[in-house]
């Protein structure tokens, strides 16, 4: 059959799946021979990237004010080192460090007969083993937690959280409300959430600061709340950041689901109005699924007990960042004591380590963003605390999102430290 026929075969054809469950003829995104380079900017990020336009680079961070990591095609590495900017290598070949990340151990489920092992955060997982790993962890708790889904992603897979609650009983203390894995390729962050929700549960009978923090709040704990954009990170580009939604007339797919919030979402220059951006915010507030469901959920917790924090854990960087970051002057208006205790968190978290976590408003210390979650959950959603934590690596000494798997257990104990003191204070 010739090719035209065909296409006039199709487009005449009744489709047999809904557009957005349609397949795609997706390619699969290969790093091999990529390098990837952190280079100094000093302040003039503009200066650097007017020297990279022939080149194929991949950017990663969005902060660029002090360096600008990017990934170069193998045949581009030498003319980019014959530049001869200040760099610092982040990875000698990335797609040999995905692959070697991408090793993932296989997880038998252990049911409710016991709790999961904590070699869980030796590496990273596939994210049906995610679903698994909850469900499991939550059945070995049953009076004490519940697993709960808040709505569909674009492609229709549930958003699935866990609620734990302590002496007091389900749902009547106030909410601590945890997101992950927002941006796909932050892989971290679920890992990092998911040992924290593994810590709240066991060590609950046996640490009386665990059980006094229990019995203070009613946990709400997302470790995915972009499954879309993961599962592509995992079939198709690690490097993905947004959703995975469909446009009608427009070819780029996705949505920057920290964009799309319904709180000046409209103010310009946090977000980019093209579909191809890294920060696209869609064409209205709440326009993605995603976020649809985010907000009807948020808006029961507010009118329940009330949020008393949130955070919204993202890499990399190492930065505890507080409201706001639509307007470099806007504070919250407990700035005061949000920047003690966000001090107090990165002093906690050094103690483990070393590792540093620079703290502050998030648009004053890193860029402005409109439509983000910490600032819809703080001037809609009334939570007392809202703070983006970016997890390692640090950006600074270069690092990336492909983080090796033996960072998953100290990223993670240094935040459990951190988390520990914070929610000894609110
Ligand atoms: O840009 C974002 O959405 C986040 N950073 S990330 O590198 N993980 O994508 C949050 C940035 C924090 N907020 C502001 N800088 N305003
Ligand atoms: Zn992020």
């Amino acid at each position: 059959m010739k090719l035209s026929t065909a296409i006039s075969l199709l487009a005449g054809a009744a489709p047999l799946v809904s557009a957005a469950a349609a397949p795609r003829l997706e390619r699969k995104m290969n790093y091999d021979g990529y390098k990837a380079y952190s280079i100094a900017t000093h302040h003039n990020p503009a200066a650097i990237k007017a020297k990279l336009t022939r080149f194929a680079a991949i950017p990663f961070n969005l902060d660029n004010d002090e360096h600008l990591d990017i990934a170069i095609p193998a045949e581009e590495v030498a003319a980019f080192e014959a530049l001869g900017l200040e760099t610092q290598l982040m990875h000698e070949d990335l797609g040999a460090d995905i692959a070697e990340e991408g090793t993932f151990a296989p997880y038998t489920s252990v049911g409710a007969q016991a709790v999961p092992s904590l070699t869980w955060f030796n590496s990273y997982h596939a994210y049906a083993d995610h679903i698994t790993f909850f469900n499991d962890l939550q059945a070995s708790f049953p009076n004490a937690s519940e697993i709960f889904t808040i709505g569909k992603s674009f492609q229709g897979r549930d958003i699935f959280g866990i609620h734990i609650w302590g002496s007091g009983g389900k749902g009547s203390k106030p909410a601590i409300y945890f997101h992950g894995t927002v941006h796909a390729r932050e892989w971290i962050s679920a890992k990092v959430v998911e040992y924290i929700t593994y810590h709240l549960l066991t060590q609950y009978a046996t640490d009386a600061a665990v059980r006094a923090i229990r019995d203070k709040f009613d946990f709400y704990i997302l470790p995915v709340v972009n499954p879309d954009g993961f599962v592509y990170t995992q079939t198709n580009d690690r490097l993905w950041r947004k959703n995975r939604q469909t446009r009608s007339g427009q070819s780029c797919v996705g949505t920057d689901q920290n964009r799309n919030w319904n709180y000046q979402w409209s103010v310009t220059g946090g977000a980019s109005t093209s579909p191809c951006s890294e920060t696209y915010k869609g064409l209205a507030a709440g326009d993605t699924p995603e976020i649809r469901a985010l907000t009807a959920f948020t808006t029961t917790l507010k009118n329940s007990r009330g949020i008393r924090l949130y955070i919204d854990w993202h890499s990399y960087g190492q930065y505890i960042l507080l409201p706001y970051g639509y307007d470099c002057s806007a504070r919250a208006s407990n700035h005061a004591a949000q920047s003690s205790l966000a001090s107090g968190m990165a002093t906690r978290i050094r103690q483990s380590y070393g590792t540093t976590f620079t703290t502050g408003p998030s648009c004053s210390t890193l860029y402005k963003t409109t439509g983000s979650a910490p600032d819809y959950m703080t001037a809609v959603g009334g939570a007392t605390y809202a703070w983006t934590i970016e997890l390692r690596p640090a950006g600074s000494s270069g690092g990336g999102f492909v983080l090796p798997a033996t960072q998953i257990l100290p990223s993670s104990i240094e935040q459990w430290e951190g988390i520990k003191y914070v929610l000894a204070q609110v």
